[in-house]
């Protein structure tokens, strides 16, 4: 049993993950290259840390904003796996030498580790490709216009002035004692903008107005700096330079993710029961175990 199952605060968000997971884990199988087909090395390094998977919870929250403004699980599918590539992307190119210099993720050897540096580096590089592609051809379902906004969106979260800018940031500041401004502008770029993009982009695609759309882009905002406080809680003997828990101390880091918490929960009270599974999210990235 993961430990998120055993938490009692996930009680809700339990069930919901387990119902959606076989959703998103059969869409990416038949997005992703099989290992068989050449270049062999490179697909089974593609696939590496997709299967097994992780929390899948960028998947979980673009089925969750799709599902606060009235839609279904299935309308938001194309952005869930679309996430989910463009995360597994930046993990893998985060525990590159010149990056982390991770050996392990999960547990299991990192993708350089297992597959050699060049195919962790060329398997990030085409996960990110597939999670345009495979967006843009969920043209079929999706109305023109909401499907081009999302792949805007996620480029523009993934792109320099958000996630990779985050994570060239990140690096800048090994070694520095950075400011809480300077350490929460990093998060809010390499961790809170593909969390915000993936609720908005699976909510675009049922449908969300623009009125809806902003209310969630905030609460994006705020889960996902919370849900980075809640990693670096996790982390804390590690002493990362660029972590709120370094910059506060530990009991203050938390009662900063308890805030977001509470503004991110105000931010949607208007969306009333649909968005259930999306408070319980947001519950579950501040108080989760792992
Ligand atoms: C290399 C472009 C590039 C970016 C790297 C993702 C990232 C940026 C760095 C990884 C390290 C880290 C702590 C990132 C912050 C976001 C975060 C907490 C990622 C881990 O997400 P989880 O917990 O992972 O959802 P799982 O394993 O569940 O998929």
């Amino acid at each position: 049993m993961a430990s998120w199952e055993s938490d009692q605060v996930s009680l809700d968000v339990q069930d919901y993950i387990k119902d959606r997971l076989p959703l998103v884990d059969a869409a990416l199988e038949k997005i992703v290259p099989p290992a068989e087909e050449p270049p062999t090395a490179l697909h089974g390094a593609m696939r590496h840390l997709l299967f097994p998977s992780g929390k899948r919870f960028r998947p979980m929250l673009a089925f969750a904003g799709a599902e606060a403004v009235g839609g279904t699980a299935s309308d938001a599918l194309p952005a869930a796996c679309s996430v989910e590539l463009i995360h597994t992307y930046s993990l893998i190119h985060d525990d590159l030498p010149c990056m982390d210099d991770d050996a392990l993720r999960r547990g299991r050897p990192t993708v350089h580790i297992a597959y050699g540096e060049a195919n962790a580096v060329l398997a990030g590089d085409a996960l990110l490709a597939l999670a345009y592609e495979s967006l843009a051809e969920a043209l079929t379902d999706t109305g023109p216009e909401a499907l081009v906004l999302a792949i805007r969106d996620l480029a523009h979260a993934a792109g320099s002035r958000q996630l990779v800018g985050g994570q060239a940031d990140d690096l800048d500041a090994a070694g520095d004692d950075s400011s809480v401004e300077q350490v929460e502008s990093v998060h809010a770029r390499k961790t809170a903008a593909l969390i915000g993009a993936s609720i908005v982009c699976g909510a675009r695609l049922a449908g969300a107005s623009d009125e809806q759309l902003a209310a969630l882009h905030g609460f994006g905002y705020d889960v996902g700096i919370a849900f980075q406080i809640a990693d670096d809680l996790l982390d804390e003997g590690e002493d990362d330079p660029c972590s709120l828990v370094t910059a506060l101390g530990a009991d203050a880091a938390r009662a900063r993710a308890n805030d977001l918490l509470d503004e991110a929960l105000e931010g949607i009270a208007s969306f009333g029961e649909a968005a259930k599974p999306l408070r319980a999210l947001a519950r579950f990235a501040v108080k989760r175990t792992q």
